[in-house]
């Protein structure tokens, strides 16, 4: 097993295991690469459906996301699909997975189904990398602070994904979400200061209100936007990418407009989180 990275401070590529027989020690190795970069990308990789929940099952809980459509066959897989005729697509803005839940999902594993001929990349930003790059009066600005993180304005009925044509296709709009997670977060596993705020979800500091919190927010968002901090992800058939929600952001891109794209996503339990 080889670990390579994908950008200086984000994202590693992992060469020398196929993820349908991964266990014990190279399981644990996989795990620990994806803690500390954020993101890793597999290639090559040969994984049916029932292997996508077995390797799941065998990284821990998996987490059912009540926004994307399930496969019938499989309600553990969620499908991140963008159809051909379709403008909008999931994802297509700099965010954390499940960061308006109170016990937020530790991370995915997509596995690319459908791809376009070009384009269809997703890039990460590493949160480490961001929280290390603030200067220190912002840190010791946002210490001891919290934020509030909500979908509503996401996915309801009157949200931002609504007024699209990948309305349609979503569910859980009727749902409501909300919880506070520490500003800056300690990662479980590493131990490593991160920023835990993300432009899709966070939606104002606690105790100030939405348009007070923007400032703050504004200047944390812009920092961690930083090309520094990012890498990029350009799927091949069998590529496979399993991220951390807590050490990363990830944003989707949408320029492959009259192409469908269709992923298979796995989301894995993670815990609650503390400064
Ligand atoms: O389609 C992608 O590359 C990622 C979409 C996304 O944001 C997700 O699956 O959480
Ligand atoms: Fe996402």
């Amino acid at each position: 097993m080889q670990i390579t990275p994908l950008a200086p401070s984000c994202g590693v590529e992992i060469t020398g295991v196929q993820l349908a027989d991964a266990a014990g020690a190279t399981l644990e190795a996989v795990r620990q690469a994806i803690y500390a970069h954020g993101v890793a990308l597999l290639r090559g990789q040969v994984l049916s459906p029932e292997e996508h929940i077995a390797f799941a099952q065998r990284w821990g809980g998996i987490d059912i996301n009540d926004y994307f459509p399930l496969t019938e066959e499989h309600p553990e897989i969620a499908v991140v699909r963008k159809r051909e005729d379709q403008q909008t697509n999931i994802g297509g803005g700099w965010h954390t997975d499940h960061s308006y839940d109170q016990v937020p999902a530790m991370g995915s594993i997509l596995v690319a189904r459908v791809l376009p001929p070009a384009g269809g990349d997703t890039l990460f930003a590493h949160m480490g990398a961001a929280y290390d790059s603030l200067p220190d009066d912002l840190k010791a600005e946002i210490e001891g602070l919290e934020a509030f993180h909500t979908a509503d304005h996401i996915y309801a009925s009157d949200g931002v994904y609504a007024q699209t044509d990948m309305g349609g296709d979503l569910r859980g709009q009727g749902m409501t979400t909300g919880a506070t997670h520490p500003v800056a977060i300690r990662h479980p596993v590493t131990g490593r200061r991160l920023l835990y705020v993300n432009p899709a979800f966070t939606v104002n500091i606690v105790w100030r209100s939405r348009a007070d919190s923007r400032p703050l927010l504004d200047r944390l968002f812009a920092a961690a936007m930083d090309p520094a901090h990012q890498c990029r992800v350009a799927w091949e058939p069998g590529s496979v990418a399993i991220w951390d929600n807590r050490t990363s952001w990830h944003y989707a891109m949408n320029d492959y407009q009259g192409h469908a794209r269709e992923m298979h996503r796995i989301t894995l339990s993670g815990e609650a989180l503390a400064a």
